[in-house]
């Protein structure tokens, strides 16, 4: 079909909508509807340009009985049209401003809706909550209007063109429009009528725009209520009417001057901890709208944001509008869903990351308790790529050519004027990565012209291009992304820099990791001016693609849909699964953020001190104490503390009762639990915990020394036999390389030494160097072999080199085994790293045990997987676990599940046969079903193939995660990279068959 090119012009925006207005749903009296919902089947008809779309499609009558049809709200990517693609940064189309393909995909949608003989003489709006990208609409063959900005609202007054009966409504969506250069959020691009649709009927006079603010004096004791609104005729009656959250109704006023002020005496504040809302009902005789406002304050005073005159930090995740089947399409229930686990997980903000959510969504974050930065539908990232690009030189290029000024005020405007009357929201953002100008310093100077009363943010403005000075002034936030904490001290140690400082994102939640969400939340608790930060993000982003033959989901990410252009697995990057199981790394947030932290200020006396870090709930009121001693792992006592008298932000101390045994390593944990049922949240769940160590020391190991030890050195292989037991050592391998004991077979592979493990997405550059170097092929290379008999024990001395074919060694290594005569192995390994050559990933040794080792236990970090600079979630005990359940199964493969500080672990058979090592000293453990080289190789978890045999590795030390996939480079202090090692570990062959 033709059609007027709206789509590429940037001077049209919106045809025939209604003036952006405060998002609400009107009620009618008698609590009936005026909302009509036209979600559901629209029939559909898929075009892979305009053209292709039947001429006249939108005629009342048009035969469309034989189209398909698709679900409203929906993506048609998902319902087999187009394909998906995913990209990050890159703009999906060539780069020519204001024009898009010529070969653009489009849907026509078409559905009927009756209406009453009661509706005419109403009026009727027809309501868009989102459409990607941009979209022509009709009523009964009548053109009612055109509208871009996916995320914003878009309503047309259809009064005019409706009748009684059947109606029908026509709508074009196409994929790209002039739009998209400002659209090019890192998501997969989908594409239709992805929010509710619906149609308020509404009396000739009515409300149209409101903004209602709860201002608060500064002693916070005194509160005024006002709003302000435009009624589309003029003079227009509102009975008002102010009710207390318990429906108290605290002033009633009949008004007709458009504008209330209703003083609040003492009123209830608002914050995310309590979330206590008024509600204003404005009542017409017609028409009543309802909105529920909370009275709240935030300010900066001294470079520091308060909320209520406290002291406040956004806890806060990044979160996109994703679901493996529904796409950009989130319902109420999905949406809950979101907010219960980030509750649940002590999560107090969300930056709706980079566009604004449903309009709801913020009324559910009014409601339950979250900080929200609402950011405008804005991101032209790609101008930073194309061919001379960078972030240096073109990164301003969309948002300075004139072509696109009004756009950005635009998409700017309607997220402000939508979102206007949330309490939720008290942070405003003028987009992401879109370079820096004019258009968004007269964006933002309307904002805080607008709503003083907010904050305003844009990270962007940090960037310099096109000759332009940047302005950013009328921004209150100092905003970065994935700065090292090392950037953000040079920052707040910069006295000329006075804005507080915040991170729009850090801790980059890709695959494994992050590892740094300790080190961030110490800086930003240890410094008042840190705003805080929201993690880089929240869910996974895949595809759903059924289930495969081993009864995993399929999830399909960036190149699976074989597109050309892509950016791989980097929208895998959630603290949650596509389904929204929590990754280990939302577990570690969970306690990083924890309402308490305990220091064991004096062991002696047995006293901790507690601060709170809520910053409106005193402890009593919220948390009690249940606090355990471990002796190597087992409970030898439990309490319950109930503080009292704790106020927020405060620190005590407490008394325990307890008494230390005198061995063993013993742990003293405290547990934070719930008094009492909350929205998301059980009574007596442990919200976060704190432990420390009250007594260290290792295992002593005993072995028998009496019994006959018998060894015969051959060329290749050393023989050590006992009575019960025959080893067989591998001169070439520098190990053992069968060991049967009791009649049961260990082992028939070599032990291996090992440096590698199978990159995570976070060793994507360190990964580089350590293949330059050969980490993931090396050989041991021994140079001698020395046979002595002890005393008690046979020991066989080896020295070697880990190298790979042409490289040099990267550690040269003495290694001493003993074997005793009741089949106890130990070794002793002393080793030097060529500090020329790049940290190790991890040293140790690997062994492979027949695949009915499955059942595992240890005294270590666990149950979740724990490395050196992510254990904040895990905690030294004692556990046990199938081997199958201690791999964490990352939707790209990838190190995983080892278990940092680990002094003991054994396997055991379910006949009676038992391995466990021990160690004086900790050591990093790993046993999984599947080797490092499987996890290195697959792109998928469902392609995964269990090894034939379990996979033990006993390593002298693992390197860290960090969160380098998009943040800082990972700390020196996690790496692998001292010159000495040295380690010893103790192998037990145990069997219940042998006396
Ligand atoms: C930054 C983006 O703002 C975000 O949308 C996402 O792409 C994230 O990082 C990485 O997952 S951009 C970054 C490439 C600097």
């Amino acid at each position: 079909m033709r059609l007027k090119n709206y789509y590429e012009d940037p001077d049209i925006l919106h045809v025939g909508t209604t003036k952006e207005r405060a998002y609400y749903i009107p009620q009618k009296p008698e609590n009936l509807p005026s909302k009509m919902l036209l979600n559901g089947d629209w029939r559909f008809y898929y075009g892979e340009d305009p053209e292709e779309i039947p001429e006249g499609f939108y005629e009342k009558g048009y035969p469309s009985e034989e189209w398909h049809t698709i679900p409203v709200p929906g993506c048609w990517q998902n319902y087999g049209y187009d394909t998906h693609q995913y990209v990050c940064n890159y703009y999906p189309f060539p780069y020519r401003p204001p024009y898009v393909p010529k070969q653009n995909p489009c849907g026509a949608y078409i559905r009927e809706f009756v209406l009453e003989a009661s509706s005419i003489g109403k009026r009727q709006y027809l309501n868009f909550e989102g459409v990607d990208s941009c979209f022509y609409v009709w009523v009964n063959g009548e053109f009612a209007g055109y509208s871009q900005v996916s995320h914003s609202t878009s309503e047309f007054e259809i009064t005019d063109l409706v009748t009684e009966g059947s109606n029908t409504l026509a709508v074009l969506v196409l994929k790209w429009c002039d739009g998209s250069y400002l659209e090019d959020q890192d998501k997969f691009r989908m594409s239709g009528i992805f929010r509710d649709v619906y149609l308020l009927e509404r009396p000739q006079n009515h409300i149209q725009d409101i903004f209602i603010q709860a201002k608060l004096d500064d002693s916070l004791k005194t509160g005024v209520l006002e709003a302000n609104w435009e009624s589309t005729e003029g003079d227009l009656e509102i009975n008002a009417v102010l009710q207390a959250s318990d429906g108290n109704i605290l002033a009633e006023e009949k008004v007709n001057a458009g504008c209330l002020r209703f003083p609040v005496d003492d009123p209830v504040l608002w914050n995310a901890e309590q979330p206590r809302l008024y509600t204003l009902t404005l009542d017409s005789g017609e028409e009543r709208i309802v909105q529920q406002i909370g009275f709240r304050k935030i300010e900066i005073i001294d470079s520091v944001v308060y909320l209520n005159k406290v002291p406040v930090k956004m806890r806060g995740v990044n979160h996109h509008d994703s679901d493996p089947v529904t796409g950009f399409v989130m319902d109420r229930e999905q949406v809950l869903k979101d907010l219960a686990l980030m509750k649940q997980h002590n999560i107090n903000a969300i930056r709706t990351s980079h566009y604004p959510s449903s309009p709801w969504f913020m009324e559910m974050c009014d409601q339950y308790g979250f900080y929200v930065l609402d950011e405008a539908d804005l991101e032209s990232h790609g101008a930073a790529e194309f061919y001379g690009g960078s972030r240096e030189e073109t990164y301003g290029d969309v948002i300075q050519n004139p072509i696109f000024y009004q756009a950005v005020q635009d998409r700017v405007r309607r997220c402000v004027h939508r979102d206007k009357n949330r309490t939720s929201v008290i942070i405003w953002s003028l987009g992401n990565e879109s370079g820096y100008g004019v258009s968004m310093e007269d964006a933002g100077r309307w904002v805080k012209e607008f709503d003083p009363d907010r904050l305003l943010q844009y990270e962007g403005s940090i960037w310099e291009t096109g000759g332009h000075k940047n302005d950013t002034s009328m921004l209150d936030l100092y905003t970065t992304m994935y700065d090292s904490t090392f950037d953000i001290e040079k920052y707040l140690n910069n006295p000329d820099w006075k804005k507080p400082y915040m991170m729009i994102e850090y801790a980059h939640a890709m695959g494994n990791g992050p590892g740094d969400l300790e080190d961030y939340q110490k800086i930003f608790d240890g410094n008042p001016r840190v705003f805080g930060g929201f993690v880089w993000e929240w869910c996974d982003h895949g595809v759903y693609m059924g289930t495969a033959d081993n009864g995993k989901a399929k999830y399909y990410y960036g190149g699976d849909f074989q597109e050309e252009l892509h950016d791989d697995n980097f929208c895998m990057d959630g603290l949650v699964y596509p389904d929204r199981t929590p990754h280990t790394g939302l577990k570690e947030l969970k306690n990083v953020l924890r309402p308490i932290r305990a220091f064991l200020k004096d062991k002696e006396n047995k006293e901790v001190e507690l601060e709170n870090k809520m910053d409106f709930t005193a402890l009593e009121d919220r948390l009690y104490i249940h606090y355990t001693v471990e002796q190597d792992g087992a409970v030898i006592c439990e309490k319950d503390l109930y503080p009292l008298n704790h106020p927020a932000h405060e620190k005590r101390s407490y008394h325990l009762d307890y008494t230390v045994p005198s061995s063993g390593i013993c742990t003293l944990t405290l547990e934070y639990k719930t008094l009492k049922k909350e929205d998301f949240i059980e009574k007596d769940t442990v919200v976060g915990f704190d432990q420390f160590f009250l007594q260290k020391g290792g295992h002593k190991i005993k072995t028998t020394d009496s019994g006959s030890i018998r060894t015969e050195e051959l060329k290749h292989y050393i023989y050590v036999e006992g009575d019960d037991f025959t080893y067989r050592f591998d001169k070439y391998a520098g190990a053992f390389d069968q060991i049967i004991c009791s009649g049961c077979i260990y082992t028939t592979k070599p032990i291996q030494y090992n440096v590698w493990r199978a990159p995570t997405d976070n060793d994507r550059l360190a990964k580089l160097e350590w293949q330059k170097a050969g980490y993931d092929r090396i050989q041991a290379c021994v140079k001698e072999t020395e046979v002595k008999q002890l005393e008690n024990a046979v020991q066989i001395c080896v020295s070697l080199e880990l190298a790979a074919a042409h490289i040099q060694p990267c550690v040269e290594a003495q290694v001493q085994w003993n074997v005793y005569a009741d089949g106890t192995i130990s070794t002793d390994i002393k080793a030097e790293r060529n500090m020329e050559m790049p940290f190790l990933p991890r040293f140790g040794i690997r062994m492979f045990l027949p695949k009915s080792f499955s059942e595992a236990s240890y005294l270590g970090y666990g149950p979740m997987e724990s490395y050196l600079d992510k254990h904040q979630a895990s905690r030294f005990g004692r556990f046990s676990a199938k081997v199958k359940d201690l791999h964490e199964d990352y939707i790209k493969p990838q190190e995983n599940g080892s278990h940092y500080h680990t002094y003991e672990v054994s396997l055991s058979n379910g006949t009676g046969d038992q391995i466990e090592v021990y160690s004086e000293d900790t050591f990093s453990m790993q046993v999984l079903p599947y080797t490092q080289e499987e996890l290195s190789a697959k792109k998928h978890n469902f392609e995964l193939e269990e090894h034939t045999e379990t996979v033990l590795c006993l390593d002298y030390k693992m390197s860290g995660v960090g969160s380098q996939s998009c943040g800082p480079e990972l700390k020196e202090e996690y790496r692998l990279k001292e010159e000495r090692m040295n380690y010893q570990l103790m192998i037990r062959f145990k069997s219940l068959r042998r006396k």
